[in-house]
């Protein structure tokens, strides 16, 4: 192994390079460091945190709870960290990254403001050479990509933004400089969790808040809290347990699904049940309710039937809580935003709702946007509209394989890889965090992998292999498997994100794994045990 530690301008050899330095790619290269490799990562962004960077609109906050985001592996990481609330806003969380890092001691080995303009396998030389778009060259055995799941923003494809003379902003690309609202007309295009979080706050200070909506989203309460110092000491106390707890449970987080299915019980302590985990913090609504919410079209339709008549209660205009009911998907079938007086938002006077089903956005102005009803001027655009997912952050790269092949036509039809981790005709390059793969609390899913990566490395070093790659044959096999994980359940015929559907023209696929993390990480064990089923060494 050898390392030039020279100026980014001059090639730097690696062993390994990871793409992103948020909290997958951060314990990435950590774990990689910590077994002798030499490795840095690229990051695009000119400070860590990958999400916790870009993301800093205004309410912008986890929907874990915040000690089961951090990292666990760490002694003094976890001694040495205190999270205020149980789900912390992005400034605190950013700071915690750092914090990480530094203690870490990894600041020396990620190159900041590096985008990648394009990573390419030679052949002769089994190595990625990878240019950022500054002109830095780098060559590497490995290329780890943790390049976040959601982190590719998109925007509405109707003309004319660039010609709109007010201020506007992607929740996703939200300056530092902090933006006011105050006495603007503001228009906040998008429902989904960055616009339900965001919106809020520009009610409070805006003179007029105009809501495009195109879906409206089954929202419930975060009933975020401090933690107090004797939680604190509690949850130090327990980190290894709460660690196991996480990994043990589909998605990751502290939540289990009750043992019970819906209607084992009686209506009355079912609706109890469902008040009881509308008045409790963060995801317990889908984590922690009965066991078939997501399975059983009855049960769903008694969990959606509560939350329907909560936003009933809570919007003032029926017409406008009508609005805010979703009438295209039932309660699970997409990842439910959490709210903090979202729907009473509604409720104030300089606050207007506009359904684009009813009234498209046909332009941008150079004074605000026209729908196919009206004109309307803002001295604000907000443009909470989402991310490609998955795939998007991987295939605007320009990842090229064996023969040149690049990523985004071997992904034509959909993502293919083998276990989430590797792609057919791109030797030596690891994803991580990306398409088919564990999702859910983030780190949890990716942490399963990094390490994945890092024994799959290790192994190939001890063995003297030089080259891995996976086949068609196990990618299809893996195809095959992340559909089942799927199939009946209330997620199969969503319309979100996680199928693509977000993106005009994109073709329909799963982009996740629903299996859970227990059954992922059994996966990739029984392929690993037996011989690293699924890759080829050479
Ligand atoms: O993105 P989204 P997001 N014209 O795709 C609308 C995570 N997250 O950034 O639903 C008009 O959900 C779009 O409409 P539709 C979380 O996993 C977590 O909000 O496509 N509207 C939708 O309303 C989440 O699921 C947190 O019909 C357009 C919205 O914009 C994921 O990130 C916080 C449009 C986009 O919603 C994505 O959330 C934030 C157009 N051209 C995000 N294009 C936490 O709480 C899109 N829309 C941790």
């Amino acid at each position: 192994m050898n390392e030039h530690n020279g100026s980014p301008a001059a090639e730097v050899e690696l062993d390994a390079l990871v793409v992103g330095a948020g909290i997958t790619g951060i314990y990435q290269l950590y774990r990689l460091r910590e077994h002798g490799f030499t490795v840095k990562a690229l990051e695009a962004g000119g400070g860590v945190g990958g999400t916790w960077y870009w993301n800093r609109y205004p309410g912008c906050r986890f929907d874990s709870e915040s000690y089961s985001y951090g990292y666990f592996f760490s002694p003094e990481l976890r001694d040495e960290w205190t999270w205020s609330e149980e789900f912390a806003g992005q400034p605190e969380t950013e700071r915690y990254l750092n914090f990480a890092v530094d203690r870490l001691g990894l600041r020396p080995y990620i190159e900041f403001d590096a985008r990648v303009a394009s990573a390419e396998f030679s052949e002769e030389q089994s190595r990625w050479l990878v240019t950022t778009t500054a002109g830095a060259v780098y060559r590497a055995r490995f290329l780890i990509t943790a390049v976040g799941l959601l982190s590719a923003p998109v925007f509405p494809a109707a003309p004319g933004l660039e010609e709109y003379r007010g201020e506007s902003y992607h929740t996703a690309l939200w300056p530092a400089a902090p933006v006011d609202f105050k006495g603007k007309r503001v228009a906040v295009v998008g429902t989904g969790s960055s616009g339900v979080q965001i919106i809020p706050f520009v009610a409070r200070d805006a003179s007029e808040l105009t809501v495009f909506q195109r879906t409206a989203n089954w929202c419930t309460p975060i009933n975020n809290r401090p933690i107090s110092s004797e939680k604190a000491e509690r949850i130090r106390a327990r980190f290894d347990e709460l660690h196991e707890l996480c990994l043990s449970t589909p998605a990751g987080f502290i939540h289990r699904p009750r043992d019970l299915a819906a209607f084992e019980v009686s209506d009355a302590d079912r609706t109890a049940w469902f008040q009881r985990l509308y008045d409790e913090p963060g995801l317990t609504m889908v984590m922690n309710n009965f066991r078939d919410i997501t399975t059983d079209a009855a049960a769903n339709a008694a969990v959606t039937d509560f939350i329907r008549a909560k936003i009933r209660e809570r919007v003032q205009d029926p017409a406008v809580a009508e609005m805010l009911i979703p009438d295209d998907h039932t309660y699970g079938m997409k990842r439910p935003p959490l709210e903090n007086g979202y729907y009473e938002v509604f409720n104030q006077d300089n606050v207007e709702l506009v359904s684009l089903r009813e009234e498209p956005i046909e332009r941008f102005t150079p004074t605000g946007l026209a729908t196919t009803r009206r004109e309307m001027d803002f001295d604000m655009i907000v443009l909470a509209t989402g991310f490609e997912a998955a795939t998007g952050s991987l295939t605007r790269m320009d990842i090229r394989g064996s023969g040149g092949r690049e990523l985004g036509d071997h992904w034509e039809a959909g993502p293919r890889t083998h276990l989430g981790l590797q792609a057919a005709g791109f030797p030596n390059l690891f994803i991580v965090g990306g398409p088919q793969s564990t999702t859910g609390n983030i780190p949890r899913a990716t942490e399963i992998q990094a390490d994945l990566v890092t024994r799959l490395l290790t192994f190939m070093t001890e063995q003297g292999h030089s080259v891995v790659t996976t086949s068609r044959e196990a990618e299809d096999t893996w195809i095959d498997i992340v559909a089942d994980s799927v199939r009946g359940t209330v997620l199969e015929n969503a319309r979100s994100w996680a199928f693509g559907s977000n993106i005009d023209g994109k073709k329909r696929a799963y982009l996740l794994w629903s299996g859970g993390i227990p059954a992922y990480r059994e996966r990739c064990e029984e392929a690993f045990a037996d011989g690293f089923r699924g890759f080829v060494f050479g």
